[in-house]
């Protein structure tokens, strides 16, 4: 890992970090090129696509009903039994950020309020290979299925043999989705967005994917709802000499084995813990089956930051606004309000990341690449939208009319003058009484 010594008021700045986007722009103009194509030439492009980057012929990209029974013959039940304790905890976390419809009734009589509707059908990208996560669906389903969305499909892409992950599956079953298609990629963000003869249109694509399914849904964003654009993952431990070095170690790889590119940042207080955390990542990756992985990300994306004080390595914390924040200190809930940027904070020693990545309830998409500085991680409010409502009263519209007017005109906008004035008049008039 990398290591950076900060003198005692030394700010951390962005000049320490080297980030890796979500996408360059080799993967923005392939991903164009794919969505321009699906969007043109539907199915008949999809299977092409899929062919030439899934190396498999699919002539139905629907998951059939055969197909869903015989992977869910396949299913380990303690595995089955997991998901499904999973799924409540996170459906009760869900269920709690719903939001309500609301009104006001003003005191002259207008009504305004703000009514919530959930949309009508979102798309979960389930990427593959190395990332084929049911944790992800439960993540992404659960708060859609909790804020009432109806129509709720999944996209992955197929395997090369053409077999299905029965965890996926029963992850699936288990939030309400029956409409599986086997298609990734750009072609797949395209297909969801603007549909194809097999694949009907939806409202909003929300999952986590590779750098050509994020160039591709920002390619697509405002023609359709996206959720945050995930780049690779990270984890930001802040341990100080209370925290156990082997712990602290095995909770950094447990970031890093997601991805070679995956950013693992250790805030601490002294080289010598520094370097007893290091020695610990060396002996755990001697056991670890990812140990190639592990040791990629941290070579390449590991950051030491050794601070001064607990209030530099806070401040440090804020810039770097990493996806997961552990804290491993003394009393780590005090330090919870100088905390200002961090997708999911993990406090203490008993609550390893990956409690938050499974079963704690709270969202595993989270914002990486320092965007927890304005977002905020995947919640129902993402699947429901809302519509302003008003209702003006005769006597609220002749107290208002009068500031309408003056605006309208200011604006130059003559009707819009005109249409508060001639009920203005009506009422002068005596010809509403209501
Ligand atoms: N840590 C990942 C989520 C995940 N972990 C899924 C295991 N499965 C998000 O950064
Ligand atoms: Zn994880």
């Amino acid at each position: 890992m990398r290591r950076i010594i900060l003198e005692s008021g030394e700010a951390f700045t962005n000049a320490h970090l080297k980030r890796t986007g979500a996408f360059n722009a080799e993967a923005l103009s392939t991903a164009t090129a794919i969505v321009a194509d699906v969007r043109q030439r539907g199915d008949v492009a999809l299977r092409e696509l899929t062919e030439r980057f899934d190396g498999v012929r699919v002539e139905d990209f629907r998951v059939s009903e055969d197909a869903l029974a015989e992977a869910a013959s396949r299913m380990d039940a303690d595995v089955a039994r997991a998901l499904r304790q999973a799924a409540e905890q996170i459906r009760d976390f869900h269920e709690r950020q719903k939001q309500q419809s609301w009104f006001f009734a003003r005191e002259d009589g207008a009504l305004v309020g703000s009514k919530v509707e959930p949309l009508s059908s979102v798309g979960i990208y389930v990427p593959g290979g190395r990332a084929l996560y049911p944790s992800t669906v439960l993540m992404n389903a659960l708060p859609a299925a909790v804020a009432g969305v109806e129509r709720i499909v999944c996209v992955t892409p197929p395997a090369k043999d053409g077999t299905l992950d029965p965890a996926i599956v029963e992850a699936c079953r288990i939030c309400g989705v029956t409409e599986i298609y086997m298609v990734g990629g750009a072609q797949a963000v395209a297909a969801l967005a603007y549909g194809t003869e097999s694949i009907a249109p939806v409202d909003k694509i929300t999952g986590p994917g590779n750098a050509y399914v994020a160039a591709a849904k920002k390619v697509v964003s405002g023609d359709v709802g996206i959720d945050m654009i995930a780049g690779p993952s990270e984890v930001c431990v802040v341990a100080d000499s209370t925290a156990d070095p082997s712990l602290v170690a095995i909770d950094l790889m447990a970031q890093a084995e997601h991805d070679p590119l995956a950013a693992c940042y250790l805030v601490t207080f002294s080289e010598e813990y520094a370097d007893a955390v290091e020695r610990m990542v060396k002996r755990h990756l001697s056991s670890s089956t990812r140990a190639e992985i592990t040791s990629a990300s941290l070579a390449d994306q590991g950051l030491v930051v050794v601070c001064a004080d607990l209030p530099q390595a806070l401040e440090a914390v804020n810039v770097i606004a990493p996806e997961h924040l552990e804290l491993h200190i003394d009393h780590a809930l005090d330090a919870l309000g100088a905390v200002r940027n961090a997708g999911a904070i993990f406090l203490g020693a008993w609550t390893p990341e990956a409690v938050g990545d499974y079963v704690a309830g709270p969202n595993h998409t989270l914002p990486t690449g320092g965007t927890a500085r304005f977002s905020s991680p995947l919640s129902t409010d993402e699947f429901v939208k809302k519509s302003s409502v008003i209702q003006y009263s005769p006597a609220a519209l002749a107290r208002d009319a009068d500031a309408v007017m003056a605006i309208a005109r200011h604006e130059g906008l003559w009707a819009h003058s005109m249409s508060v004035e001639m009920r203005k008049s009506l009422l002068d008039a005596g010809g509403a009484s209501e």
